[in-house]
């Protein structure tokens, strides 16, 4: 078999413990393997298409050290994995599990797609512009397959501060960014504390262009996940837009990766400030480093079908819980001469997150 010698040819790395030391997630029950490689990495072997955890520590010797670098979709088996992030110095010893996928998360691989619309785009805004060409490059990543639920909410919170009360299905409204954000926070402490996620995982909101990258789910330049659906004929199998109360989640059709009321039934806050595209190429864009509101995607239970396409931008301020258009974040509408967006929310916002490692 043939070896390939690198700058990490001095790194010792051991090979695949198959199963998690924390013990819940693991799924493999392959007896582990203790191997060396010359290189930094090690060879999994398991099923294709499942989702492994891969890990590392420095020293063995600390067993509740070992840090999560990837989520890796195993593309064939043996697969042979290297880390790219190991520096020329020092040591890293690796370890790799099935991870058993919650239940409420959808597995979003890296990739690259286009963020924002063409020119040509009916119904488009300026602000999804330019068009600028994103990697998403983390080694995989999950988000939530659902919009948060009031349940979920009030599990984390013991708050609960929507409107449309009566059903714990429903997903949570009437937060502002920092409660969504604070939501995250509280989630990851409590997950960590049950070692269901790595220690240095975390929940999180999505960047914005992580958003519309799942959203799209491979589908560029087109309106909708489903196509252009130039009469908006398509949208009711896939949002709740047309008014009050907001629904259950989970009762129209997913987008391509399996992703729930991606478009309408509340909208969803995002990481980012609202600011204007780089164009050209972006690899994980963070968005810029102030704004006039905080992006909120996807549109709502009254938003008009415009304003759910997979491009269409929101922005508030972040301590806002009742929606409102904000002139300063009205974007014009391409080629109207100045025209505000219609899309105002009074209820309606919601957090998705995903995980992450960082
Ligand atoms: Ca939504």
């Amino acid at each position: 078999m043939k070896t390939r010698f690198s700058k990490h040819l001095r790194f010792l790395c051991l090979l695949s413990l198959t199963v998690w030391a924390n013990g819940p997630r693991a799924s493999a029950q392959t007896p582990p393997v203790l191997g060396i490689q010359l290189y930094a990495g090690l060879s999994i072997t398991g099923a294709v298409g499942a989702v492994y955890s891969v890990e590392y520590v420095t020293d063995l010797a600390l067993t509740n050290s070992w840090r999560c670098l990837e989520f890796l979709q195993l593309p064939a088996s043996p697969y042979l994995w290297a880390d790219k992030s190991a520096s020329a110095t020092g040591k890293r010893f690796y370890r790799a599990g099935a991870f058993a996928v919650p239940t409420n998360l959808v597995f979003i691989p890296p990739g690259t797609f286009r963020l924002g619309s063409p020119t040509n785009e009916v119904d488009r805004f300026t602000d999804e512009g330019p068009q600028t060409a994103v990697t998403i490059s983390r080694g995989g990543g999950w988000m939530g397959k659902y919009e948060v639920t009031h349940g979920e909410y009030l599990a984390v919170t013991t708050n609960n501060p929507s409107s449309f009360t009566g059903d714990t299905n429903r997903p949570v409204e009437s937060v502002s960014w920092f409660d969504a954000t604070n939501y995250c926070a509280m989630l990851t402490q409590r997950e960590r504390a049950a070692r269901r996620i790595a220690t240095n995982s975390v929940y999180r909101l999505p960047t914005e262009a992580e958003w519309e990258y799942a959203c799209r789910g491979w589908t560029s330049d087109r309106r909708f996940s489903s196509g252009d659906d130039p009469g908006y004929t398509n949208l009711t199998n896939y949002a709740w837009n047309s008014g009050p109360p907001t629904h259950p989640v989970g009762q129209k059709l997913a987008n391509p990766w399996g992703l729930y009321d991606m478009y309408g039934n509340v909208a969803e806050w995002c990481q980012d400030w609202y600011g204007t595209y780089p164009g050209a190429i972006a690899v994980d864009p963070q968005g810029t480093a102030t704004g006039p509101g905080r992006v909120f995607r996807g549109g709502a239970w009254n938003t008009g079908a415009g304003g759910c396409r997979s491009a269409a931008r929101v922005a508030g301020p972040p301590t806002s819980v009742s929606g409102f258009c904000s002139t300063q974040v009205s974007p014009e509408r391409e080629g109207s001469g100045g025209a505000t967006r219609g899309v105002c929310l009074r209820k309606g916002r919601g957090a998705s997150m995903r995980t992450c490692i960082d």
